[in-house]
């Protein structure tokens, strides 16, 4: 089944997609086993993971390689964020025909002018293009599928950018207009009210999308309760787990002067073996190898 479908049949089965943010195959095979719907290829934890900050810095080379790599080993419908669309309705064009190819089942484009600024830091630039303008890129972005399933989500910033309620729900109905089937709506309060309150007011066809990072509060349950929410996005807690993780074991290494203090606390190399399929690696040397 191709992906867009698959994800399509998740999101009618359970109602709701819940993908877990990845960057690299393997926090995307961590998703799969934990039992997550879909693996969100984030730009975020992808600039994290090169040591640079989310402002357009990593190519779309960079991403689309790793999209695919993640769609080849997680075996669950991969959500590309592909930011702008990198540059205008012409390079989405191209970037959609890519994506698709390199297995993505959805994309999500957000509405910020190029270079983007990252969601949220503090006191970031939050520029936003026409709302014309970005028409033209999703319109363009349902017309580069091949497969009619390919998810198109637009994402407005009107809320990052402290444009208020009214700006981002024209923009959001703007965007259901111009063909996307879905909505992303991001936030940075600390409370989900400003995102409950747009849910509420949203009277439109297309279910919606959250990013409940700066929201923690936001539980599954909360998001059902709610409706209207057709994929919850978990943000960037893989990079984030793993930078936690790195430097508890590495600092303690060093303090210990060896590494006998983590031996017990960090997964063990059979466990590696296994996620690597080191196993099958041995069968076939049995089979195949004379
Ligand atoms: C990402 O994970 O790259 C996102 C979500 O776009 S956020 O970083 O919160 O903008
Ligand atoms: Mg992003």
């Amino acid at each position: 089944m191709a992906t867009g479908t698959e994800f399509r049949r998740v999101l009618a089965d359970k109602g709701l997609v819940e993908a877990m943010a990845a960057h690299s195959p393997l926090s995307a095979m961590l998703a799969a086993e934990a039992g997550f719907d879909a693996i969100w290829a984030s730009g975020f934890e992808l600039s994290a993971l090169y040591g640079v900050p989310d402002v357009s810095l990593v190519s779309m080379t960079q991403h689309l390689d790793m999209t695919r790599a993640m769609a080849g080993r997680a075996g669950l419908p991969v959500v590309a964020d592909i930011d702008t669309g990198f540059g205008n309705a012409i390079n989405v064009l191209y970037a959609i025909e890519q994506y698709e190819r390199a297995g993505a089942a959805a994309i999500v484009m957000e509405d910020k002018s190029f270079p983007k600024v990252t969601s949220l830091v503090a006191g970031g630039r939050q520029d936003l293009v026409r709302i014309e303008e970005f028409q033209g890129k999703i319109e363009a972005a349902c017309a580069a599928r091949v497969d009619k399933d390919l998810v198109i989500v637009a994402r407005t910033e009107a809320l990052i950018a402290g444009l208020g309620q009214d700006e981002a729900l024209k923009r959001a109905h703007a965007y259901e207009a111009a063909g996307a089937d879905m909505i992303l709506v991001h936030s940075k309060q600390k409370t989900p009210d400003e995102i409950e309150a747009f849910v509420k007011a949203w009277h439109g066809k297309v279910p919606l999308a959250l990013v409940p990072t700066a929201y923690p509060q936001m539980t599954v349950a909360r998001v059902r309760e709610l409706g209207k929410i057709g994929l919850l996005i978990w943000g960037n807690h893989a990079i984030r787990a793993s930078v936690g993780a790195m430097r508890e074991t590495f600092v303690r290494i060093r303090k210990d002067g060896g590494i006998h203090g983590v031996e017990a606390d960090i997964a063990t190399v059979e466990e590696v073996f296994e996620l690597q399929g080191m196993g099958k690696v041995r069968d076939n040397e049995k089979r195949f190898l004379r």
